[in-house]
C-alpha cells in the first residue's frame, strides 16, 4: 500500500534558495525568513547585520569550563565599554546583542549572579559590537557569543556534537580563555586539565602555523581573582604555580598568548536560593582587570591602527 505524504517539489526547494541567507558562522544557505540557521542554529541576524558591511565583523571566542565566569565577565565588560566615552567607544549593535549586558547587570543589581547559560545554541546571547577609536575613521566590528561551558565540554570530549562550536572556533580571529583562579588556588586540577583540553581542541580545529590558532592571539583570563588577590600581582607566575600544564601548552603552541587576572565582584558570601540551595551572593560589584585582556586582544588584531 502506498501511504499519502507531502513531497517538496525540487523547483520549489531551489526557488527558496534564490533569496537564501548564508549563515555567518557555517555558510549554510537559509530561508530569508528564518531566525536561526537550520544547520548550526546561529542567529541569522548576524548575517543580516554583516551583509551591509565592507569589512566583515571578526569573531572572538570567550571560552572556558562551566561556571568559570564567562557570562558575568562578558556582560559586565560590555556594559562598562558601552558607557565609556574616551579611548575606545563601543556600540552594541542590534537589540539581541544588548540582552547579555542587560540580564547580567539586572541580576547583579538585584544582588545575585546571572543564570547559567543554557546548552541549547539557539538560547545563547551573541554580542555584535562596533568599536570606534581615535586613530581610525572606520569602526571595527566584532562578534562574541556567550557559549555554554557544558556544550563546550561536550564538544571537546565528543567532537561534532555541537557543529556550531567547531565552525565558530575555526573562523575565530582570537580567543579569551577563562580559567577559575579561585579553584586553582584551592588546589583543584580540574580547571587546568579542562583548559588544556580546550586549547588542544583549538589547535586541532586549525593548526596552520601562519593562519591557524598557533598564530592567533589568545588571552588567558584568571577569573574570580578577588578570591586570591595575588593573581593580580603576577598572573603568569600564578599560572605557573597553579596551572603548570596549561602554561607549558601555551608556550608550545600559541605564539601570541598572555595571562591576565580579572574579577567582577569585590567579595562574595554564601547564601540560599528559593530552593534552599547554597549559592554565591555578590556583595559589591567592583570590576578589576576586565578591560585589559580585551584591549590586548584588540591590539593584537589591529596593531597600531587601534590608537
Ligand atoms: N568571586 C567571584 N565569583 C564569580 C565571579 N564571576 C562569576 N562568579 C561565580 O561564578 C558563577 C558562574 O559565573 P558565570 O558567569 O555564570 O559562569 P559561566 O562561565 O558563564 O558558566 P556557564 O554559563 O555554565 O558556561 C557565578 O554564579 C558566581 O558564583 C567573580 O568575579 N568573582
Ligand atoms: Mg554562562
Ligand atoms: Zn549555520
Amino acid at each position: 500500500m502506498t501511504r499519502p505524504g507531502t513531497v517538496e517539489l525540487e523547483s520549489l526547494r531551489l526557488a527558496s534558495y534564490i533569496n537564501a541567507v548564508p549563515c555567518y558562522i557555517c555558510q549554510h544557505p537559509n530561508k530569508h525568513t528564518d531566525e536561526f540557521c537550520s544547520q548550526c542554529q546561529a542567529p541569522l541576524a548576524l548575517a543580516h547585520q554583516a551583509a551591509n558591511q565592507k569589512n566583515p565583523p571578526r569573531l572572538v571566542a570567550a571560552i572556558g569550563a562551566a561556571g568559570v565566569g564567562k557570562t558575568v565577565y562578558l556582560g559586565t565588560l560590555m556594559d562598562m565599554l558601552s558607557r565609556q566615552e574616551e579611548r575606545l567607544q563601543v556600540l552594541v549593535r542590534g537589540a539581541f546583542s544588548v540582552n547579555l549586558q542587560q540580564s547580567t547587570i539586572a541580576a547583579l543589581q538585584q544582588g545575585r549572579f546571572p543564570e547559567k547559560t543554557p546548552s541549547e545554541p539557539d538560547r545563547w546571547n551573541w554580542v555584535h559590537c562596533q568599536i570606534r577609536c581615535r586613530r581610525r575613521s572606520k569602526p571595527l566590528e566584532l562578534i562574541m557569543p556567550d557559549l555554554a561551558g557544558e556544550a563546550l565540554l561536550e564538544e571537546v570530549e565528543h567532537p561534532h556534537t555541537y557543529q556550531i562550536i567547531g565552525e565558530f572556533l575555526r573562523r575565530c580571529a582570537a580567543a579569551l580563555v577563562f580559567i577559575d583562579a579561585a579553584d586553582l588556588f584551592g588546589g583543584s586540577a580540574q580547571q587546568d586539565h579542562f583548559t588544556m583540553k580546550l586549547l588542544s581542541y583549538l589547535v586541532e580545529v586549525d593548526r596552520d602555523l601562519r593562519r591557524g590558532w598557533p598564530a592567533r592571539p589568545v588571552a588567558i583570563v584568571l577569573s574570580k581573582a578577588d578570591q586570591c588577590d595575588w593573581a593580580f600581582e603576577n598572573p603568569t607566575q600564578f599560572a605557573q604555580q597553579h596551572a603548570s600544564g596549561l602554561v607549558r601548552l601555551c608556550r608550545q603552541w600559541f605564539r601570541k598568548h598572555h595571562f591576565f587576572a580579572a574579577s567582577v565582584v569585590g567579595a562574595c558570601v554564601v547564601g540560599r536560593n528559593a530552593y534552599a540551595e547554597e549559592v554565591a551572593v555578590p556583595l559589591r560589584v567592583e570590576p578589576r582587570g576586565l578591560v585589559d585582556p580585551f584591549l590586548w586582544l584588540l591590539r593584537q588584531l589591529y596593531g597600531r591602527k587601534l590608537g
